[in-house]
């Protein structure tokens, strides 16, 4: 091979690995944009307000359509799914509140952004707080996405949710110089949702240990 062939070869490979790279690098960093609002319509009456675990408000909403949890688009319950409660939804009576999100096997599972309150696994209610709960809850970052969410939903049968994570900005500004505070950066790869969860909580618990 002449000299002028291999440069153009080594030239080719390098843009190659660069591009596949620069691919996953730039769906990592769309995924954590999509993470730090939320802005959803649905149905439900009143106001819920919460403040990562501090929940109130006197009313219920359920979502249908929107940017929620880093997932855009419909939060319509799946009859296929058998689920019993809708994905993504919050109730507040003052001192009592519950939330919900997301369906398990999902990307937003995956990425470690699905909760539920703990009544609705274990039936505690816990005066104006509503503590992120999953079954892998041991295995989420020390802080969990959902101790830093500021919710705002209103209803009058029709309902508005909109939402900020100050957490999930600085996951994304990090995120642009190659650390995931979250460990959610699984939006390059090409696995099944429960691979990657397991990787996620393996990450998860390694990280755990070291601290
Ligand atoms: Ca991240």
């Amino acid at each position: 091979m002449s000299n002028g062939k291999s440069i153009m070869f080594a030239f080719l490979l390098a843009a190659a690995i660069l591009s596949s790279g620069c691919a996953t690098y730039v769906r990592d960093r769309v995924a954590d944009a999509g993470d730090i609002f939320a802005a959803t319509v649905g149905t439900g009456i009143g106001v819920t307000a919460k403040a990562g675990p501090v929940h109130t408000g006197l009313g219920f909403d359920i979502d249908l359509y929107g940017l929620r949890g880093g997932e855009l688009g419909s939060f319509v319950p799946d009859r296929k799914t058998d689920t019993l409660l809708p994905p993504s939804g919050d109730a507040a009576a003052i001192v009592a509140a519950i939330g919900t999100f997301g369906p398990h096997k999902s990307r937003a599972w995956a990425r470690g952004k699905t909760f539920s309150s703990p009544y609705l696994e274990t039936g505690e209610l816990f005066p104006f707080l509503d503590l992120p709960w999953d079954n892998d809850a041991e295995c989420h970052p020390l802080i969990d996405p959902q101790w830093t969410q500021i919710d705002l939903s209103v209803g009058l049968i029709a309902s508005v949710r909109l939402g900020f994570n100050p957490g999930e900005l600085l996951d994304f500004l990090i995120g642009l110089v190659g650390f995931d505070l979250y460990g959610d950066d699984l939006a390059g790869s090409k696995e099944d949702w429960e691979t990657l969860a397991k990787k996620r909580r393996e990450k998860s618990k390694a990280k755990r240990s070291m601290q």
